[in-house]
């Protein structure tokens, strides 16, 4: 399979040209790669050479800025240099999307859940897990991701009123396209196909038991992940998939499984929720106040929207408490921004 079946891009080109040529200079011979999953202290890597695991050394992480800590760790999806020599990861390309959250159980660190990916599709099932604040939570961290989110309603054969559903996710996608599926019943799973193709990278996320590596089994129309064998009610909490994945399609293009998350912090710029509620920004910007926070302040457009019933209160009040969470992480410093992604170097010409 070519490298751009993979993904690859002039910028990631570019970029490595540069590394290639300094490497050169020093007597070593880089090597394009892109990580497919993470091991301790190793990544399984693809390249024009074939699939292999190399060795992530110490010193990767460690050398220069402190804060770049987190760009310089390779995950799932990022394009690395390689060095064949050491059989080992010389340095982490600039990404261009990455989707990020705050790491679990540590307030003040972000974790990368996948890099360099085009499409985000956030499963959530129209059965128990079926829960709009917390997909309102999921759409804002992707949009502050870089990469296009689709809703995907999964186990849609165990639902009495799929259109009904279907209209309320869409009160809270923020214009994403919302498509309910059920992968075992066959009803749509070939929705999410339309998203895809050769050179394009889709991360599959969502809470545990939602159907995400019984969806990734699908598309990739053989069984590369397990899943979850019984059901739900002996095995609560447990997660099936332990590692983010990515697969090669055979129709050319990329698909990366990723574990169930069971704490999901916001992380990033408050300005990411304008692109998740562009119901509640357009109706903001008839607020008295340009910086009206729809609290108490006089002429506010969007209270005046939730009571005249045409802003559902639920919505004003989950964009209220994401934005609040987002400064909160804000005003703890520059740490807070250390999972925002890295700027394109300048394209060589
Ligand atoms: N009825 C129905 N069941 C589904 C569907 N998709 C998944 N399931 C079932 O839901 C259970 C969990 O599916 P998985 O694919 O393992 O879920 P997951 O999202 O990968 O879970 P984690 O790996 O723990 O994050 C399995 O028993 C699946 O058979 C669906 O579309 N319809
Ligand atoms: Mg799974
Ligand atoms: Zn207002």
């Amino acid at each position: 399979m070519s490298l751009e079946a993979l993904g690859l891009t002039p910028d990631v080109v570019d970029a490595f040209k540069r590394l290639a040529g300094e490497g050169e200079a020093r007597g070593q011979c880089l090597e394009l790669g892109r990580v497919m999953r993470v091991d301790r202290g190793f990544v399984q890597v693809v390249s024009s050479a074939g699939e292999r695991s190399v060795h992530v050394p110490k010193g990767l992480l460690r050398e220069g800025d402190k804060r770049r800590t987190l760009e310089r760790t390779p995950v799932t999806g990022d394009w690395v240099a390689i060095d064949p020599s050491k059989g080992a990861v010389a340095s982490v390309l600039p990404r261009k999307s990455q989707f990020v959250r705050g790491a679990a159980g540590k307030r003040d660190e972000a974790q990368v859940v996948a890099a360099n990916i085009d499409v985000v599709f956030v499963l959530m099932g129209l059965d128990g897990d079926f829960n709009l604040r917390r997909l309102e939570r999921y759409l804002t961290l992707t949009s502050e991701s870089g990469a296009r989110a689709v809703v995907l309603l999964t186990k849609a054969g165990l639902c009495e009123d799929v259109p009904a559903r279907v209209a309320e996710v869409r009160g809270s996608a923020g214009g994403a396209p919302v498509h309910a599926l059920d992968v075992l019943a066959g009803i749509d799973s070939d929705a999410p196909r339309a998203y895809l193709g050769a050179g394009i990278t889709a991360a599959l996320i969502g809470s545990s038991g939602v159907g995400k590596s019984t969806l990734a089994n699908y598309l990739m129309g053989a069984e590369v992940m397990r899943t979850r064998e019984v059901r739900a009610h002996d095995d609560r909490g447990k997660h099936t998939t332990s590692h983010r994945e990515l697969f090669l399609t055979e129709w050319g293009g990329v698909v990366i499984d990723t574990p169930g998350m069971r704490e999901l912090a916001l992380w990033g710029d408050p300005a990411s929720l304008d692109a998740a509620f562009p119901d509640v920004l357009a109706i903001a910007l008839a607020c008295r106040f340009s910086d009206c926070g729809h609290g108490a302040e006089p002429g506010c457009a969007v209270r005046a929207a939730v009571q005249a019933g045409t802003l559902a209160g639920d919505r004003l009040a989950s964009y209220a408490a994401l934005s609040a969470e987002l400064a909160e992480r804000e005003s703890r410093g520059p740490r807070s921004r250390r999972g925002r992604p890295t700027d394109p170097p300048p394209r060589r010409k």
